[in-house]
């Protein structure tokens, strides 16, 4: 996959050099490149924001940088990821979507956002998804391009050593996980629950489903709700 990501701050990218992400780098399963937005620009002050139209706070970014950039880097296969709050909900489906792609380019917005005539010119050029991390602001879409990267590559074939890793996690089959434990038995007081110790795999394999059913019902009430009721087995109704 290769990912082009346009952004006034550089710097937040640093991290794609480390872990998984750098990995998969180094072994050519994804090519990044990071591009600084005021290359497209032209004045001494290498502006980038204006004040907006119609008034009110803040600064907003300037379409004729975005214009140049994207024209730069967008190939004809790519799609347009622009991060913000006012974007449709980020999830793991979401992800897996864009993990298909085969050229991702993300948008950094700053201040109050970009200009809307970037995103709807664009969209008749490519396909271009506006999404949000969830109901809170961020000062920008950098740390967000972090999140939605480190969601779409662990999918990319060969990224996880381990793909069955992929398939019981949280939010794949709609309920939260279970929680886990590794050695020691005993740590300050506190004991792994019996029953993982047991070697009993159809009662642990129940209690991961309990556990997991609680969790949900607890935290995601939403979640549990939208299991259709095929998934769920005669035993969970006990819950
Ligand atoms: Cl994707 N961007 C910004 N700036 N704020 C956010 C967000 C994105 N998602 C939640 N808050």
């Amino acid at each position: 996959m290769k990912v082009d990501i346009v952004t006034i701050f550089p710097e937040y990218f640093a991290p794609l050099d480390l872990s998984l992400i750098g990995r998969a780098r180094t072994s050519g399963l994804l090519d990044v490149a990071v591009h600084d937005l005021r290359n497209w620009t032209h004045d001494v002050h290498r502006t980038v924001d204006d004040t907006p139209y119609g008034g009110g706070a803040g600064m907003v970014m300037r379409p004729e940088p975005w214009g140049e950039g994207l024209d730069a880097v967008a190939t004809p296969g790519a799609r347009l990821v622009v991060p913000t709050p006012a974007g449709s909900p980020f999830t793991q489906a979401a992800a897996q979507e864009l993990a298909e792609a085969e050229h991702l380019v993300f948008a950094c917005g700053r201040y109050e956002g970009i200009d809307q005539r970037v995103i709807d010119e664009a969209a008749t050029r490519m396909p271009v998804t506006e999404v949000s991390l969830g109901d809170y602001v961020l000062f920008g879409g950098e740390v967000a391009v972090l999140v939605i990267l480190e969601a779409v590559v662990r999918l990319l074939p060969g990224v996880l050593g381990n793909a069955d890793s992929l398939l019981e996690e949280s939010h794949t089959g709609g309920l939260l996980e279970a929680p886990v434990y590794t050695k020691p038995s005993t740590w300050r007081g506190h004991e792994v629950p019996e029953i993982l110790r047991s070697g009993d795999h159809g009662r642990i394999a129940r209690w991961r489903r309990d556990q997991a059913l609680l969790r949900t019902a607890v935290r995601r009430p939403d979640l549990l709700a939208a299991v259709p009721p095929e998934k769920l087995d005669k035993r969970d109704v006990a819950l």
